[in-house]
């Protein structure tokens, strides 16, 4: 029950948020398309460089939908497998390879929602547990080591909405990066997932909002 009510308690936002995109002609004939909707990423994290092996699940709420785990390039030729259980809603995935070296992004897990569905009701939506960790040694490293983060894919400036003010912001980022800085490194600007943040995104995302694309 929590958790609906927070769910409506996010609408009246999503409507605003929606406004502009209504207003595109794209979206007048939204009836028989696919409606838009909101892309989150759950990025798994290496905060320990000595991880050689990850084991984790996650669980998702019926008013999302998903898809298996992608490696990034961090992971290398290493093992990586991740399976995605429609049923259960549970997504299982593991990496064993080299111990990591570095810190950064290893993994990450693509959600779609509604636009009713706000980045502050995400953490009761979507459960990440990190089921071992260990280091090439085989020895258990703390759960905490691999983080788990979750963002609203283009949404640049943090404000809950995917809008053409986020296009913007990279675009003067890319111009003027000390005086337009990203938050959090620009984790929610690379919407593309291919590691770099460019043109290409911001692209994307004035696409998304003149609705030639729904979601990310
Ligand atoms: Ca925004
Ligand atoms: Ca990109």
């Amino acid at each position: 029950m929590k958790k609906f009510k927070k769910i409506l308690s996010a609408v009246s936002a999503a409507v605003l948020c929606a406004m502009p995109m209504i207003n595109g002609a794209a979206a007048n004939a939204a009836s028989d398309e696919e409606s838009y909707k909101k892309t989150f990423v759950v990025y798994h994290i290496v905060d320990n460089p000595q991880i050689a092996y990850f084991d984790f699940t996650i669980g998702y709420n019926s008013c999302l939908t998903a898809e298996p785990s992608m490696k990034t390039a961090l992971c290398g030729t290493n093992s990586f497998n991740s399976i995605h259980y429609n049923i259960s809603r549970q997504i299982k995935t593991t990496y064993s390879g080299s111990a990591f070296g570095t810190t950064g992004t290893a993994a990450t897990t693509k959600f779609l929602g509604d636009l009713s569905v706000s980045i502050d009701d995400i953490y009761d939506l979507i459960s990440c547990d990190n089921v071992a960790i260990k280091n090439a040694n085989g020895k258990s490293m703390s759960k905490t080591a691999l983080d788990n983060r979750i963002y609203l894919l283009g949404d640049v400036n943090g404000d809950d909405c995917v809008e053409i003010a986020d296009a913007t912001l990279i675009l003067q980022h890319l111009i003027n990066p000390t005086g337009y800085p990203l938050r959090d490194n620009g984790i929610a600007a690379d919407v593309n997932l291919d590691g770099v943040i460019n043109e290409d995104d911001a692209l994307l995302i004035q696409q998304y909002d003149a609705g030639v694309i729904k979601h990310f």
